[in-house]
């Protein structure tokens, strides 16, 4: 929906397992917070490797594939949507590049450059762009689907 010029939009954002056995869940938090955007929704998650499998699907092929499904299932995550005028990519700014441990010389602000390890343990996700933020957020908010249909039936029996 559309506030004045203000388009909102949602994206998936994901503390990984090091982030939040890291401690560094408060921190992340008060950054998105600081940079405008708001916590739709959240939910602490275990996954397990078929869910992790699924979700990262389009790396299914890559050699680093088993090590990411290892590393996403070593503890629980905390899923969050956030809301915000051009969310996604935003958010994927703020997270910084992929590689934490280039990430600390190229971005020594960003969330990656400060809780992140190295290329693996980079601490968050982030979708990258509309189409995979879409399907992201129904992976981990089944519920908001479901209540959205709820909501279109009761509309039209009334
Ligand atoms: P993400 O999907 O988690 O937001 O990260 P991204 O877009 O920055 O990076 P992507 O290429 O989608 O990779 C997904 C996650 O896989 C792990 N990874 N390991 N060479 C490696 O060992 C390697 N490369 C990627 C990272 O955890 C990365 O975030
Ligand atoms: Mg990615």
């Amino acid at each position: 929906s559309t506030y004045g010029s203000m388009e909102m939009e949602r994206t998936l954002a994901i503390i990984k397992p090091d982030g939040l056995i890291g401690n560094y869940t408060d921190d992340i938090k008060r950054t998105i917070v600081e940079y405008g955007f708001t916590i739709f929704k959240e939910k602490i998650v275990q996954l397990d490797q078929a869910t992790v499998e699924k979700f990262y699907a389009e790396h299914s092929s890559k050699g680093f594939f088993s090590r990411l499904t290892k590393y996403m299932t070593s503890g629980p995550v905390l899923a969050m949507i956030l809301e915000k005028d051009n969310a996604i990519a935003d958010w994927r700014a703020l997270m910084g590049p992929t590689d934490a441990s280039k990430a600390k010389i190229t971005h020594p602000h960003s969330i990656r450059a400060r809780c992140g390890l190295d290329i693996e343990r980079n601490c968050v996700h982030g979708s990258d762009s509309p189409k995979s933020a879409q399907r992201e957020i129904s992976f981990f908010f089944k519920e908001l689907s479901a209540g959205l249909y709820l909501l279109c039936l009761s509309k039209s029996l009334t």
